[in-house]
């Protein structure tokens, strides 16, 4: 299923006049004060995230998964979904595949879908946290960590095949999250499964193109309830050093301990030229993995605001990979993920109205009030016009979820699809 530019059009008629009239009112108030609104809405149209492959259906929990009908039963759709969502978005231009949950049956045919959809293909996720049903050794006790030499090369070599499968779809980053760790004290020798960790991650790394990054995914706990291997920023830091140049940290919002400051791991991640990407979602207590800015948008914007001051000082840190990861319970896929890529969006727009210099003039008097009322002014001024300009440039839905409804996706993806579709993921 493809939207049409015309459908787009139509359903921004009755927008068109509300949005000059805020567009025009916050330009010219942006302007007086010395904005470049024109260079802020060229960043946010350039500004691209990746969609997660495993989280176009309907996620669930051990206590329940309640479908969508509707979701897409194989790569193709899965990329058409993305399609539909950067036919509104205009930000949202790349998918990030799980393997072996999305692996091409036809690379040429699948690729050329993608091309014609102008999405590509971003980081692809390795995954040895559950066996596969012609898998030899298990993964019951961990991966890359594991005790086992058989089982270490076996998760070793499934990396190597991911790598293979992502260059044939010219992605330049492999994704590697590990589940490995304990349930309880006593279970792990902490120094051992590091060891393994370290020398796996190594081995992995001599397989990477070289214009290819790796990168490495830290998280506190679960599935594994006592300790991780890759538990922590510093952990995933370490390794990612131990490696080498091309592999770096990635943030994923969800894999902290409650009322961690992840802006400064950002912002000490971007001066040692070692973060390597985020996945985007929001949580109230654990790995919740709900929409991005749903819970704590003034963190996503502090986020966004040490980004903007990172990617204006710190040469040092490579172009970042932008990826949302995200499982929707009680949410259409698609609407949740749309809601995602605009508060993303938002919280980048208010970040670029922080002036930096001044930030830090005020940081350098140890004026805190002055410091935090620069902050404040750009996360309470409502950014929406300068997003809603950077979609319609590029031909976009002024309001995307309006558009998606007035549209009637859903309904035209169950009359396309059925109800009886599973979508491959989490
Ligand atoms: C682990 C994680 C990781 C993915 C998985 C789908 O919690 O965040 O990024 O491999 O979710
Ligand atoms: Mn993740």
């Amino acid at each position: 299923m493809k939207i049409q530019q015309e459908q787009v059009s139509t359903v921004n008629k009755s927008e068109l006049s509300a949005h000059n009239d805020s567009f025009d009112f916050l330009a010219n108030k942006l302007t007086k004060n010395g904005y470049n609104v024109d260079n802020i809405v060229s960043k946010l149209g350039e500004f691209q995230v990746a969609i997660p492959s495993w989280a176009l259906g309907a996620g669930g929990t051990r206590f329940g998964r309640f479908s969508f009908f509707g979701e897409p039963s194989n790569l193709e759709q899965k990329i058409e979904d993305v399609g539909l969502i950067h036919s509104l978005t205009q930000t949202a231009g790349a998918v990030s595949l799980h393997i072996p949950w999305d692996v091409p049956s036809d690379y040429k045919a699948i690729k050329e879908v993608a091309t014609s959809l102008d999405v590509k293909f971003d980081s692809v996720n390795s995954n040895t946290f559950q066996n596969q049903k012609d898998s030899k050794e298990s993964y019951k006790f961990g991966s890359l960590s594991n005790t086992s030499e058989a089982v270490r090369q076996q998760a070793i070599q499934h990396n190597l095949d991911v790598i293979n499968i992502g260059n044939q779809l010219d992605s330049k980053s492999l994704t590697v999250w590990l589940a490995d760790g304990s349930c309880f004290p006593g279970q792990n020798n902490f120094q051992t499964a590091f060891q393994n960790a370290q020398n796996s991650l190594k081995d992995i790394y001599k397989g990477l193109p070289d214009d290819w990054k790796m990168l490495i995914e830290y998280k506190p706990y679960e599935p594994n309830f006592y300790s991780t291997v890759i538990q922590d920023w510093g952990t995933s830091f370490m390794l990612a050093n131990e490696c080498g140049e091309k592999a770096y940290t990635l943030v994923d919002l969800g894999h902290h301990l409650p009322n961690s400051n992840i802006e400064q791991i950002v912002s000490v991640l971007m001066l040692k030229g070692k973060l390597g990407g985020f996945h985007f979602n929001d949580s109230k207590y654990g790995d919740d993995d709900l929409t991005a800015g749903c819970i704590k948008p003034y963190a996503l914007f502090l986020i966004f605001n040490e980004l903007v001051y990172g990617m204006q000082n710190n040469p040092q840190n490579p172009d970042l990979a932008w990826m949302i990861d995200a499982s929707h319970n009680v949410k259409d896929p698609l609407e949740d993920l749309i809601q995602s890529l605009e508060a993303i969006q938002e919280a980048y727009a208010k970040a670029m109205l922080v002036d930096q210099d001044l930030l830090k003039a005020a940081q350098m008097d140890n004026d805190v009030v002055k410091c935090q009322e620069i902050l404040q002014d750009a996360y309470r001024t409502d950014v929406r016009p300068l997003l809603e300009k950077a979609r319609l440039n590029r031909g976009g839905a002024l309001n995307p979820i309006k558009a998606y409804r007035s549209l009637d996706l859903r309904n035209h993806l169950i009359t396309e699809r059925g109800k009886h579709t599973i979508a491959t993921g989490l």
